[in-house]
């Protein structure tokens, strides 16, 4: 009897099972049908821009900003030299001197102020805060006169925001102690500025 029941039950299963199915398949036949009569959106961010900023030093006068002729021990000349940061991104400058030769080199002092109000020889004294020197003016191999031109925020290094500059006053003196190996002589000095972004740097 109880054989039976079962029997019954697994032949009810069995037709529920399929009228399932069946009915599955209609409401996916259904779906189908009306796949285009639903509401739909889209909605596009445009604008999405990137520009980079530029990095840009440059320097006034561009040549000769210093020079003397037919110099003698204890003459002192004394020049401004601009630098600018032309670009939009801070950057960090350093700057190198290199040399046409090393004994006059040696024998002439450089010395590099920021801040002062008049710069001109008399006025060098007055005020304003000494970067470099007095030193030599360079040598052959060259010389870091401000910062360290190597990537990276070295000491001396300097620092101008965009669209920013600073003046330099720079000095040469020959020293009155100076003899006669320096007698004659002409050395030419090459001041190399080199500029770095201060961002992620
Ligand atoms: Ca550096």
């Amino acid at each position: 009897m109880n054989g039976t029941i079962a029997a019954l039950g697994r032949m009810g299963m069995g037709r529920l099972a399929a009228a399932g199915l069946f009915f599955a398949m209609s409401v996916a036949t259904i779906t189908i049908g009306v796949t285009g009569a639903i509401f739909t959106d889209t909605e596009s961010v445009s604008a999405n821009t990137f520009t980079t900023g530029t990095l840009d030093i440059a320097t006034t006068p561009t040549t000769a900003a210093i020079t003397f002729s037919d110099m003698a021990p204890g003459d002192v000349v004394t020049s401004n030299l601009n630098i600018s940061n032309d670009g939009s991104l801070e950057l960090r400058y350093a700057m190198v001197s290199t040399t046409t030769e090393d004994v006059l080199a040696a024998a002439l002092d450089l010395t590099i102020k920021v801040g002062v109000t008049t710069c001109t020889t008399a006025g060098f004294g007055t005020d304003g805060t000494i970067i470099y020197g007095p030193l030599d003016i360079g040598q052959v191999a060259g010389v870091n006169v401000i910062g360290d031109p190597a990537q990276g925020s070295q000491g001396g290094d300097r620092v101008l925001a965009g669209a920013a500059d600073e003046d330099l006053c720079v000095q040469v003196s020959l020293p009155l102690a100076t003899g006669n190996p320096s007698q004659g002589v002409t050395t030419t000095a090459t001041f190399d500025f080199s500029a770095e972004q201060t961002a992620n740097n």
